[in-house]
């Protein structure tokens, strides 16, 4: 497979701070070592690398800090660092991966892309694959943990109104957001999703109803629009059983198999513009296996069938 994808920009956002548990930050690192390059290479997209995103030039910021919001000023740091990053890459004609770091990267990334779309005139969709909602703001939270209010902030919700200083704000509305995979949810920010009447395909209903059905909903409703999908995956979606390198586990997650389909669907759609890959955690992983599996599903998610991958060998003595 593959080819139809012309081009793909990967830019590493090392950022843990947004997370209770520290080591995301290794995640680019990790996900270059599970060969992301060559695995996209293969299936003859063209990749540029542009390395590790710093925050180190920023201008000091003059807002007030806001109550419940950790490490605020870190995360401010960063989102206004991305978004202008991020909207040039989006300009660039390539489809910009984000190589996370914790999940707060997604205000940054997502400002950025929605402010180019909207230029364009098209409308920008997001699919939220997480174990998580990331449906708080300063005044829902339990922890403060900035990653779980990304996708109130994108949303345009209020609470960190001058996160990004200068930088526009391009929030998309709450209506082309869809929650996916969800199975652990706070109970104001279940209240606040519910009242924004979010679209939300939890596990129960992916065990009801299926991926299929859930993704083509998903699909024909950008379609319908002519929008743009952006893709924001945290890896915790995923069952701790194949994940274990995450922060934030939660028992009843995908499977390896619901999870590649959701992306082969994507694929098929054509419809993705950018993507994040979030909260992979090196310093809680083993031997690699979860940026093993990131990689496989980003493979998916650009146009290689499960019918095209090299046969798995439980040879010891090849040649014996
Ligand atoms: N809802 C909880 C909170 O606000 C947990 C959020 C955890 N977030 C992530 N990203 N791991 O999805 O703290
Ligand atoms: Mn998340
Ligand atoms: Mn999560
Ligand atoms: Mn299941």
């Amino acid at each position: 497979g593959g080819g139809r994808v012309g081009r793909v920009a990967l830019l590493g956002v090392p950022i843990d701070m947004g997370a209770a548990q520290r080591g995301t930050l290794m995640g680019p690192a990790a996900l270059r070592i599970a060969g992301i390059k060559p695995v996209l290479e293969s299936l003859s997209i063209d990749v540029l690398d542009h390395g590790d995103i710093s925050i180190a030039q920023v201008a000091p910021a003059t807002d007030q800090i806001p109550a419940n919001a950790n490490h605020y000023r870190d995360i401010q740091a960063w989102t206004r660092t991305l978004s202008p990053r991020a909207y040039d890459l989006a300009k660039s004609g390539a489809i910009p991966i984000f190589l996370g770091g914790d999940h707060s990267l997604s205000m940054g990334s997502i400002n950025g892309v929605a402010r180019y779309w909207l230029e364009q005139g098209r409308e920008l969709f997001v699919l939220w694959l997480d174990a998580h909602a990331d449906y708080n703001t300063p005044l829902t939270t339990m922890t403060a943990n900035m990653h779980g209010m990304s996708a109130a902030f994108v949303c345009g919700e209020p609470g960190l109104d001058d996160l990004l200083g200068e930088e526009p704000r391009a929030s998309i509305t709450s209506a082309h957001l869809d929650l996916f995979g969800i199975h652990s949810i706070d109970p104001l920010e279940k209240k606040l999703v519910h009242e924004r009447r979010i679209a939300i395909a939890d596990m129960r209903a992916i065990d009801e109803f299926g991926v299929a059905v859930l993704m083509h909903s998903v699909i024909e409703r950008v379609r319908a629009r002519n929008g743009v999908l952006h893709v924001s995956f945290d890896l915790d979606v995923l069952d701790p059983g194949i994940a274990p390198g995450v922060g934030t586990t939660v028992p009843g997650g995908a499977t390896y198999r619901e999870a590649h389909l959701v992306m082969e669907l994507l694929y098929d759609s054509g419809l993705v513009g950018s993507v994040d890959i979030v909260e992979l955690n090196p310093f809680l992983d083993e031997r690699g296996r979860t940026a093993r599996v990131a990689v496989e599903l980003i493979a998916s998610l650009f146009g290689q069938q499960i019918t095209d991958r090299p046969t798995p060998s439980n040879t010891l003595m090849p040649g014996g």
